[in-house]
């Protein structure tokens, strides 16, 4: 296998060029760089490392941020789009990952809508588990248990749907959603629960993009 020289990284934006906020364990920001990769443009951007955490602010994010979310992406014109989904939407909006035919559009939107759902939901789920124990809700977890069941089951339906198209904006946010579950909530193994569906994943987990953005093994 190719390696790839990594994008250049520093804590400060470089002017002219495309600088994106990032972490290698935000699966949001995952999303957009295996965009990236997939678009030939990952050599493109400039990374600024970032701490965040919802309960405090970063300082060089909030400057570009204000909602102090990464990724935050800042164009090489200076504008700024705040949000995974508008950010992999505009970098591939002129490309194969979103579709020109309607019907193939549709489809990755909704693939594209869930994979992003699903992540949103672990990564809520996670910050609940990471509370002390008598702060935690637990109609909240098994809320949050049921709904990421119920969302398995539908994907494992749509397995070879996913295996029989062309990548699209909606496989990559499928593939990060089920990345985050073996990085985050390993002890599960949904791949019991959704058989058709780790299938699918295990050949596009091979994926030079994929490959390239795994989240590190330490916590
Ligand atoms: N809807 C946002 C969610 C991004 C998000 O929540 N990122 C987390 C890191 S994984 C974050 O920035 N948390 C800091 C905070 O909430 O202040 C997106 O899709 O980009």
């Amino acid at each position: 296998m190719p390696t790839l020289t990594p994008p250049t990284s520093s804590p400060e934006p470089v002017a002219g060029r495309m600088n994106l906020y990032w972490s290698p364990r935000s699966p949001f920001v995952r999303r957009v760089m295996v965009t990236l990769h997939e678009l030939g443009l990952a050599m493109d951007v400039h990374r600024i490392d970032a701490v965040v955490a919802m309960t405090g602010c970063n300082d060089g994010v909030m400057r570009a941020n204000p909602l102090n979310k990464i990724p935050t992406l800042v164009l090489a014109d200076g504008s700024v789009l705040t949000d995974s989904t508008l950010i992999c939407e505009h970098l591939a909006s002129d490309s194969a990952l979103a579709p020109a035919d309607r019907t193939a559009r549709l489809q990755a939107l909704r693939w594209h809508g869930i994979g992003h759902g699903l992540t949103d939901l672990l990564v809520l789920w996670r910050n609940e588990r990471l509370r002390p124990a008598a702060q935690q809700s637990p109609e909240i977890l098994a809320a949050w248990d049921a709904k990421s069941v119920a969302t398995l089951a539908m994907l494992d339906g749509d397995a070879a749907s996913l295996g029989g198209t062309p990548v699209t904006l909606g496989h990559i946010a499928i593939a990060c959603a089920l990345g985050y579950l073996d990085f985050r909530f390993a002890e599960r193994n949904w791949r019991t629960e959704a058989p058709r569906l780790a299938q699918w994943f295990a050949a596009f987990n091979q994926r030079e993009s994929m490959q390239q953005t795994m989240p590190p093994i330490s916590a």
